[in-house]
């Protein structure tokens, strides 16, 4: 198919999920329909490039934002596909593309020697590493492999210290110019209203700290928040469309932690309260519920944007940790069920090669356009798979097979080989391979090696490997940028490597994904690398993000004086702080063995092995 055929849409609309092609016209109504295409594919190429424009996110409010956001996220390709196979053509040139091979083939054999050094897995049964009593101390079996740790312990103080620092200046900002806002412009030092939650004034970054303050022991920090969560926090006569899915990773998941955490019984009853206002986007015949809610009328709707009113596959999958815990500790079944329908629905779909495209229309049932990623629309439905299982402390084996199932087809179709031998996950557009790697994608390196250590199957070696090969890739992309600090997404040909080469995807908002990776990594190998590139990471933010008002994204991470983009994110304390924090710390600090995080970085309990999962009892 040529570019210029690509560029037309060519179905009129969706039915039933499935496109339907135009009807015999007239010559006449051909024309005049082509005439109308090419004005409207103008109109919406326009319309598109006002969300690129710097101002437009903190003018427009509510749906607007969050559409903004899904298209940020999905890429330009939402509206332009891309040209020729990038992969071959050697077009997109770049001045970034004057990588040192030389230099990189000499770190990949470092890789290689280090992946034999410190992944060789001992022979014993690693599904039984993970959930040792004695997994955080313990020499004789899951680290026994693994060379001890050269950082000191004043050392690892000062850097923890450090991350302390980076919360509370950031925090204390919040607190001083936008305190029960949803996030704060740290440049301009006021309200930013165009967060995903819009203007309302739901304090998006208090709940999303909390506990993280916590956990760094900021504890008065931690009591003035709790104590507006308490006092101030209401979903009540509030006009807007809220995100399904962000409210759950955010709100439902931070308060979770919080319960499990401190046994406060307010945060139980907050995100219950949180779940309820959500229930009636799940009115569906499907049980796959609308991405947006509006509180006040319950109207559920899709985004206008996503194939034909289709729901998103990294949405609806993404609920099942928190609504299930719920249930767990209320009593209340209704939430389990609700996702549970879900499960067995995608379950029980057939999938082309096996692969899950991105979106699924709630009313039909049916696939929508087959686009497949473990970046933007698809991540952490792969990742609630593996962590469900883990949740449930191995019982959920439903969730274990669905997850050995996806990832076959993901490392047979997804997970590629640069010529230098870079592991990275490109995107599937149409049958077609997109060699291009989202940052989003960066929380695979930690997902494959859990999975790795968690899952006892013949793949299990292969998961490890991917993990630390996407790892490293997600490194190597921080490490080829003048701030040290990784782009929005990066391409490979055999030109370039790792590399974000359109203007679009050059920026830094502060994201969590790759020092998560780096903190699985850590936890699971014991290798100082892992510490030492997230130092890599603190010292950059420092450097390039830092402002008075707290930390701010930038627009181009190969410009030393990039333009800042003024939102300090609130997944900026609940995940990036959060985990370069516990890379610092003793792995005793939220165990792996005893805990499991969400999406947005809220660790939950896994059930019956930790004994503040606090169960309901009558
Ligand atoms: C976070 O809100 C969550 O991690 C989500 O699942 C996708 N990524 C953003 C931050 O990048």
């Amino acid at each position: 198919m040529t570019n210029s055929t690509l560029l037309l849409p060519q179905y009129h609309k969706y039915l039933n999920g499935a496109p339907v092609p135009f009807s015999r016209r007239t010559r006449r109504n051909s024309e005049l329909c082509l005439v109308g295409l090419v004005f409207i594919s103008l109109t919406v190429i326009c319309f598109g490039a006002l969300f690129y424009l710097p101002e437009f996110k903190a003018t427009y409010s509510g749906t607007f934002n969050n559409v903004y956001k899904h298209i940020k996220k999905a890429g330009p390709e939402l509206l332009l596909p891309v040209r020729g196979n990038a992969r071959h053509d050697g077009v997109l040139e770049d001045p970034h593309v004057a990588w040192d091979k030389e230099a990189l083939s000499a770190k990949i054999e470092e890789y290689e020697t280090d992946k034999k050094k410190v992944l060789e897995r001992p022979d014993i049964d690693m599904t039984l590493n993970l959930y040792s009593d004695n997994y955080t101390t313990n020499s004789e079996t899951s680290i026994k492999h693994i060379e001890t740790s050269d950082y000191g312990d004043e050392d690892l103080k000062k850097k923890r210290n450090t991350v302390k620092a980076m919360m509370k200046h950031g925090w204390d900002n919040y607190v001083k110019y936008a305190w029960g806002k949803n996030e704060l412009k740290p440049v301009s030092k006021r309200e930013h209203s165009g967060s995903v939650f819009g203007s309302a004034s739901i304090g998006a970054t208090i709940v999303d700290s909390l506990d993280t303050l916590l956990i760094m022991g900021l504890n008065d920090e931690y009591q003035h928040g709790r104590d507006w969560v308490a006092n101030n926090f209401t979903l009540e006569n509030l006009k807007v469309d809220m995100s399904v899915f962000e409210t759950n990773i955010r709100y439902i998941g931070g308060f979770l932690s919080c319960y499990a955490m401190t046994g406060d019984t307010m945060f139980r009853d907050k995100a219950e309260y949180v779940a309820n206002k959500l229930l009636p986007a799940f009115q569906t015949p499907t049980g796959i519920p609308y991405s947006l809610v509006n509180l006040k009328t319950g109207n559920s709707k899709n985004y206008f944007w996503a194939s034909g009113g289709s729901s998103i596959l990294s949405e609806f999958g993404t609920l099942h940790l928190e609504f299930l815990y719920l249930s767990d500790i209320t009593g209340n079944n209704i939430y389990k069920e609700k996702v549970e329908r879900i499960r067995q629905f995608v379950k029980g779909l057939e999938k082309p090669n096996g692969l899950y495209p991105n979106f699924l229309n709630p009313v039909t049932g049916k696939w929508g356009q087959r686009h497949i990623s473990l970046g933007g629309l698809g991540d952490s439905f792969y990742e609630y798979l593996l962590k469900a299982y883990i949740q449930s402390n191995g019982e959920d084996i439903i969730a274990r097979e669905m997850f050995v199932d996806a990832m076959a087809s993901v490392m047979d179709n997804l997970v590629q080989t640069s010529v230098s031998g870079l592991k990275y996950l490109a995107d599937m557009r149409f049958e077609r391979i997109e060699h291009k790697m989202d940052h989003l994608s960066c929380f695979a390196g930690g997902m494959f090696a859990l999975a790795g250590e968690t899952i006892n199957v013949d793949s299990s070696r292969r998961y490890t490997e991917i993990g630390a090969g996407l790892t490293e890739t997600c490194h190597v992309a921080y490490d080829k940028t003048a701030t040290k600090l990784g782009p929005e997404a990066f391409r490979f040909t055999e030109n370039y490597e790792a590399i974000a080469v359109r203007g679009t995807e050059k920026y830094n908002i502060l994201r969590p994904e790759t020092v998560e990776s780096y903190f699985v990594l850590w936890r699971l190998t014991h290798n100082n690398k892992y510490r030492d590139w997230a130092w890599e990471a603190v010292q950059a933010f420092e450097k390039h993000c830092k402002v008075s008002g707290g930390y701010s994204g930038i627009k181009d991470v190969y410009q030393i004086d990039s333009l800042k983009d003024d939102v300090q994110q609130s997944y900026f304390f609940a995940e990036t702080l959060k985990y370069l924090y516990l890379i610092f710390s003793e792995d005793t600090v939220i165990p792996l063995d005893k805990w499991v995080f969400n999406s947005e970085a809220h660790p939950l309990p896994i059930k019956d092995r930790n004994t503040m999962y606090r169960p309901f009892k009558n």
